[in-house]
């Protein structure tokens, strides 16, 4: 297992169209070990394989609340099936996109098929924050982020201070306090 590089905003990659996993096999497994270690050591409740410059159709994710045992999950070639004509809204941060957070709206419920590690097909319908969650991991495996879900005014600040910090080598700061909501503070 390794901890891997998270690749961060203008990383050119992020954008790129994952490719469809052709074989549940070792090789995947260990990809998807060292997602995990990347994922948790971040830390996150989710990754998508191209985070971590890995251009194939791989998501992990763990919800389970800091009191509760791990619970993680791994989705291969992951699809939406079926979305919900009812929105949510949810206060989103990107691994990718560090210390940013902002309100994104998607459809509250989704039906999603995935591989699982044996390479059994599975369907779920999904509600609260795993549909929030898959839906943004979907997003990266497709070369979406979830800034493209906000206006461009709020887009375009967030590219700006990324691109200017990558140029000066440096990580960005967090902005105003306010930029942070209070659950996502210490
Ligand atoms: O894909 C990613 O960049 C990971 C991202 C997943 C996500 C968060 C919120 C809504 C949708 C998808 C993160 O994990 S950001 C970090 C985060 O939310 C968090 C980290 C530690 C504890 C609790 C939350
Ligand atoms: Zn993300």
């Amino acid at each position: 297992m390794a901890k891997r590089d998270i690749l961060i905003i203008p990383d050119k990659r992020l954008r790129l169209k994952s490719e469809t996993v052709k074989s549940v096999d070792k090789p995947l497994r260990a990809l998807v070990d060292d997602m995990f270690e990347t994922m948790y050591a971040a830390p996150g409740i989710g990754l998508a394989a191209i985070q971590i410059g890995v251009p194939q159709r791989v998501v992990t994710m763990d919800l389970a609340k800091k009191d509760e045992a791990p619970a993680p999950q791994v989705f291969i070639n992951p699809e939406i099936t079926w979305s919900s004509a009812e929105q949510a809204t949810y206060d989103e941060g990107c691994l990718s996109i560090p210390e940013y957070y902002e309100e994104v709206a998607r459809p509250k419920k989704v039906k999603v098929k995935f591989l699982d590690l044996e390479g059994k097909e599975h369907e779920i319908e999904a509600d609260g924050l795993l549909a929030t969650c898959l839906q943004h991991e979907i997003d990266h495996t497709n070369g979406v982020l979830f800034i493209d879900h906000i206006s461009k005014l709020k887009r375009d600040m967030v590219m700006k201070k990324f691109k200017k910090a990558a140029k000066r080598g440096e990580p960005v700061k967090p902005g105003r306090e306010d930029d942070v909501p209070e659950h996502h503070i210490g």
